[in-house]
């Protein structure tokens, strides 16, 4: 695939340019993770309330774990594909990258990024309700659901559900890098999940040039300077074979 990018967002690859990249469930879809609002949507089958919430595993804690069982065992199959590979390598060529993942399947982790904060947590961590130990644990299946803490409390996914707060902390570091960074890339996500869909207009309005890559339009469209349609995993690679190519100049 030859996508065309503007001579702006070339002039942008030299390794002074502070970059930020924002991720969704669209970058993981082409390693068959199923993202959440498309077609084949995950949110199409279960309703969000049902169970990404405190109060579903308040409610129904065995119920929330399968769901987070079945999504455990689909993403334990899978491996990160090229658009994952192609951000692990934009952290090389950059002296101020940042990744930032709305994703808690573990796939940036895989493909080598490090510079990587995660705003909604990591579905192989678990974290006791009672006493808040948390771990990380590949277990595809547990012998009791809920899992227990040796404390005796439930164990639930270290994941963020919808009405609780984002880790401490990393929002504010996600927000001071897209209001300090001069090119912001929004890959594969609706922007349509807060506070993280905030992020693209937060780096627009701090003068950084947005780039939104997506196999259709999003909510970040309105607010990028050039948006490149297409897959993820044919896109990021393309991108990164200019970057190496302006690099050797
Ligand atoms: C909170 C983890 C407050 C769990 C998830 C305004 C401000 C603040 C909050 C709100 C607000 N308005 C509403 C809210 C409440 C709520 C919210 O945003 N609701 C939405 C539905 C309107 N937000 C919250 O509840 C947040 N918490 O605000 O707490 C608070 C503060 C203090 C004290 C107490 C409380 C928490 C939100 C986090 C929820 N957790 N996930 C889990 O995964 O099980 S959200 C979930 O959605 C995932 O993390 C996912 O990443 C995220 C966003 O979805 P996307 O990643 O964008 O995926 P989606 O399927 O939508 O889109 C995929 C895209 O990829 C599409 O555009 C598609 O075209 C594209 N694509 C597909 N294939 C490809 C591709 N692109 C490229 N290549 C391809 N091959």
């Amino acid at each position: 695939m030859v996508i065309q990018l503007s001579n702006k967002l070339k002039s942008l690859f030299i390794p002074e340019t502070r970059v930020v990249v924002f991720t969704g469930a669209g970058i993981s879809a082409e390693s068959g993770v199923p993202t959440f609002r498309g077609p084949e949507g995950l949110w199409k089958k279960f309703r969000v309330q049902d169970l990404a919430t405190p109060e579903a595993f308040q409610a129904r804690p065995q119920l929330v774990w399968e769901w987070y069982g079945w999504r455990r065992g689909q993403i334990a199959e899978v491996k990160p594909n090229p658009g994952h590979r192609a951000v692990s390598e934009f952290e090389k060529y950059f002296v101020d990258f940042t990744l930032v993942t709305q994703n808690v399947d573990g796939l940036h982790d895989r493909a080598g990024n490090r510079k990587l904060l995660k705003l909604h947590g990591d579905i192989w961590e678990i974290r006791c309700v009672q006493c808040g130990t948390a771990r990380m644990d590949f277990t595809l299946s547990f012998n009791h659901l809920p899992p227990l803490c040796v404390c005796g409390g439930a164990l639930r996914p270290g994941v963020v559900w919808f009405g609780e707060p984002l880790p401490a902390g990393i929002f504010d570091e996600a927000v001071q890098k897209a209001e300090g960074c001069d090119l912001f890339f929004s890959v594969g996500t609706s922007a349509e999940v807060y506070p993280a869909a905030y992020l693209p207009s937060i780096a627009k309005e701090h003068g950084a040039y947005v780039v939104e890559v997506n196999i259709e339009s999003s909510a970040a469209a309105s607010c990028a300077d050039e948006v490149l349609l297409g897959k993820s995993g044919e896109v990021l690679p393309e991108i990164l074979n200019y970057l190496s190519r302006a690099s050797l100049d």
